[in-house]
This record gives C-alpha cells, structure tokens and sequence, in this order.
C-alpha cells in the first residue's frame, strides 16, 4: 500500500508527466507552423515518450492498489522566439522535472518505502537521457546559428528520429 502522502506525490507526476506531453505537443504544432517537420517528428515522438511516462506512474500507482486521481494541465507555451530559444525552454523543463523526480526518490526513501524507490529508479536514469538529447540539439542548434543550409540539414536529421521502444515500458491494466 502506498501512503497517503506518497500516492499524492505520485499523482502530482502524472499531472507533471501530462503537462510535459501537453507542453511538447504544443511544441510540435509550433514546429510544423514553421515548417520545419523534422523538429515538429522530433518533438512529437518526445511528447509521446511523456504520455509512456505518465502512464507507467499511473499503472504503479494501481499496481499498489492506490487511487490515481487526475488534476487539470496547465495550458502550455504556444510560442517562442526561435528553434533555439524552444529548445532551450525544453532543457530547462526536463531540469525541473528532474528535480521533481528526486524529491519523489527522497520521500520514497524517508518513508521506507522501498518498492517506490525501486519504481523510481528507472526514470531517475530515464531523466539523465532525457536532458542529454534535449542539450544534443542544443549544441547544433548553436553550432547551427543563423546559417539556413544548416538548419534545412539538421531538420533532416531530426525527421530520423524513431520512436523509443517502449515494449514493457507503459504496461498496460
Ligand atoms: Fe517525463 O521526462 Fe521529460 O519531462
């Protein structure tokens, strides 16, 4: 059984999971309003991967006979200055999400609750992949700059990014 305390933590990430999907989706539109598709497929694929996220929380939280009780998300970004200016609110997001995924693993561990701190694990290594792709654009998008050829190359690029395998991953009831 979960306590009271953890399954209400853990209820606040799926809000924090669903808004991170709301938040990326909005991304992607914002992409494919600028024509650029392989961001728009990159990002998309990413929003997805929160839903995954979200999901898996909320297949624990029943798993230890816990009640998932939904919260409203917040309306996302819908605009932003450039391609780098997105990506970087996107890196600092997933280190504010981090951080929310430590303070979990912190009451899971005050609380002896072992079985959550197990769970937990995976997205605490989850996190560390997360910002490193995130941080990866980053660096091209800089290296990039104002240079249009580069940008349509690295558009092209993202379009390539497939889907992660998520086989065992999201569960399902
Ligand atoms: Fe769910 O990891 Fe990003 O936000």
């Amino acid at each position: 059984m979960l306590s009271e305390k953890m399954q209400q933590a853990l209820n606040d990430q799926i809000n924090a999971e669903l808004s991170s999907y709301y938040t990326y989706l909005s991304m992607s539109a914002y992409f494919t309003d600028q024509d650029l598709n392989g961001f728009a497929h990159w990002v998309r694929i990413h929003a997805n991967e929160e839903m995954m996220h979200a999901m898996k929380l909320y297949d624990f939280v029943h798993s230890r006979r816990g009640r998932v009780l939904l919260q409203p998300i917040p309306g996302p970004t819908t605009h932003w200055g450039s391609s780098l200016d997105a990506f970087e609110s996107a890196l600092r997001y997933e280190q504010y999400v981090t951080g929310l995924i430590n303070k979990l693993v912190d009451l899971a561990i005050s609380e002896s609750d072992h079985a959550t701190n197990s769970f937990l694990k995976w997205f605490v290594d989850e996190q560390v992949e997360e910002e490193s792709s995130v941080d990866l654009v980053i660096r091209d998008l800089r290296r990039v700059g104002d240079f249009g050829p580069g940008l349509f190359l690295l558009d092209r690029e993202l379009a390539g990014r497939t889907p992660a395998d998520t086989t065992n991953e999201a569960g399902s009831p």
